[in-house]
């Protein structure tokens, strides 16, 4: 999976919906059972001593180091001449670069680039040659200050992990405020969402999203990455990242979450959705207790 702080986040919907059958979304049920596997290790622990230590791990949030547990994301570049061209890097562990992934959600890794001011926000799907160079196309709508995350689970390890990395791109550019607290984003083409809900520091909550179009539910959205919504929320300030991944199966108009903030502040949440077949992003920011 992603990180120690995500892992607590599924857990708790794990712990909510496992052994329910739910049929919808192929990418539910693997959620559930790999963090029940996932949450063996740190039980077994208890016996060893080594609780504590675990503990503590588990509380830095993801994203906010370029290297971590023997694995470093190594960005070719960490400037790029303007806001549209390629990124390029490898995860390297032992002084190589890592070749073996577990699939999750589809996908190897998942690569997120976010402006530092929270505006910008893109999730992409790198394409990984054999010797271990991942690569892909990207466009910003503007030059600044970027953090990319690479989100991703080594082979055979029982936990993910992610990785960030600060990417200038060069350009004037005026950093622009936090958008101000919204429960409601629009999204071109003619969609709204709705976030219900509230994040909470250190404590399970559930967070709804409502998609509506031209004022009508969303009742069939599309699987996207084998869930009908990818939801990361990132830490004013930091950029803490928390990828959390719905725990109700059904194609709409709710999606709903449970996430745990790493602290109290102000996140900014970026949902991907996908309807008519294409994938759109509704960003919110709220606040957590
Ligand atoms: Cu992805």
């Amino acid at each position: 999976m992603h990180t120690g702080l995500k892992i607590a986040a599924v857990a708790a919907a794990a712990a909510a919906t496992f052994g329910t059958a739910y049929g919808v979304g192929s990418g539910v049920a693997p959620v559930i059972t790999e963090n029940a596997r996932e949450r063996q290790p740190a039980h077994e622990t208890h016996d060893t001593g080594r609780a504590e230590t675990e503990t503590a791990a588990e509380t830095v949030p993801g994203g906010l180091q370029v290297s971590d547990r023997g694995y470093t994301l190594d960005l070719e570049r960490d400037r790029l001449p303007g806001p549209a061209g390629e990124l390029r890097f490898t995860i390297r562990t032992g002084g190589r670069p890592l070749t073996s992934y577990e699939t999750e959600h589809g996908k190897e890794l998942h690569l997120i680039v976010a402006s530092r001011d929270l505006t910008a926000y893109r999730h992409l799907h790198p394409v990984r040659a054999a010797d271990g160079t991942w690569s892909t196309p990207v466009s910003l709508p503007k030059a600044g200050d970027y953090r990319v995350f690479a989100d991703f689970t080594p082979r055979g390890a029982t936990e993910g992990l992610t990785l960030g990395a600060g990417l200038g791109v060069a350009g004037t550019y005026a950093p622009a405020p936090l958008p101000e607290h919204s429960t409601t984003a629009r999204v071109a083409g003619g969609y709204e969402v709705r976030v219900d809900g509230t994040l909470a520091a250190g404590a399970a909550r559930e967070l709804t999203l409502t998609v509506t179009k031209n004022g009508r539910p969303v009742t069939d959205l599309d699987p996207y990455l084998g869930a009908y919504g990818h939801l990361v929320a990132l830490r004013a300030g930091d950029l803490a990242y928390l990828h959390v991944h719905p725990h109700d199966g059904g194609p709409g108009p709710e999606v709903s979450f449970t996430a745990t903030a790493p602290s109290a502040g102000t996140y900014r949440l970026f949902l991907d959705f996908k309807h008519d077949g294409e994938v759109r992003t509704a960003a919110f920011t709220v606040h957590a207790a």
